[in-house]
């Protein structure tokens, strides 16, 4: 397809200063690897020393607020983000919007400040074990994605994680026959809302990613790369997904 794959590593709150050099070492197989797009989401507080030491690689935040800034204790914005050198921010993680009740309308207000503000974003959808057992997944997954999608943005500038709750560090990944349904779901909806540039945008599948699994979803139709926790730790576990992907 057009669209080239994208690796996404996403620590959570993990790392500290020590683990720069695995953050050095993936980002030289990045540099390496000319046809696939890789990109680390660190702590916040490791994006700057990742950044400046890694000037030419990919960094990310994990979230950022909804305002542009002001009065929230504890909270991180767009620009502050961009600031300390990251070039995207996820948003409307499961982790976030469970952990901390954040709304598909917060969710959307971040993406919509993050875009303005210059990072790019990858923005999070999924469904519970309950929802999916109620045969209800396509429908909620779709609806979170209509309602947490910014009014207006660049199709370049923005990429969809599919990231089933029960396949999140369980080990239990979702089959490829799922994933492939719910990734042409998140299409469709795409194309009813801006048409063909839904073409343009990639599809990440999130889930207990790892190197003995990625080939085969990453072959998968519409699944146009992964969004990985765990196994983007160490450079031995996530340099075989990069891999998988190129
Ligand atoms: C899903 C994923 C990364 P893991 O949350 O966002 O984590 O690969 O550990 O399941």
């Amino acid at each position: 397809s057009e669209r080239r794959k994208y690796i996404v590593g996403n620590w959570k709150m993990n790392g500290t200063r020590d683990d720069l050099g695995e953050a050095a070492a993936i980002a030289e197989v990045a540099s390496a690897t000319d046809t696939v797009d890789v990109a680390l989401c660190p702590p916040a507080t490791l994006v700057a020393p990742m950044a400046d030491r890694l000037a030419e690689f990919s960094i990310g935040g994990q979230d950022c607020h909804h305002a542009e800034a002001g009065a929230y204790t504890g909270s991180i914005s767009a620009a502050m983000l961009r600031d300390a050198g990251a070039r995207l921010v996820i948003v409307g993680h499961s982790e976030r919007r469970e952990g901390c009740g954040e709304s598909d309308a917060i969710v959307r207000a971040k993406a919509e400040r993050a875009l303005a503000d210059g990072l790019d974003v990858i923005l999070c959808v999924g469904e519970s074990k309950a929802i999916r057992d109620a045969g209800d997944a396509e429908r909620h997954v779709t609806a979170q994605l209509a309602a947490s999608l910014p009014a207006s943005f660049d199709s370049a500038r923005l990429a969809i994680a599919y990231e089933p709750i029960w396949a999140i560090g369980t080990g239990d990944v979702a089959t490829v026959e799922d994933v492939v349904a719910m990734h042409a779901a998140l299409r469709a909806t795409l194309a009813s809302r801006i048409g063909d540039d839904a073409a343009k945008i990639r599809l990440l599948y999130g889930g207990s990613v790892n190197g003995a699994n990625a080939a085969e979803l990453l072959a998968a139709a519409n699944v146009d790369g992964a969004l990985v926790g765990g196994a983007s730790l160490t450079a031995v576990k996530f340099l075989p997904i990069i891999e998988a992907a190129a």
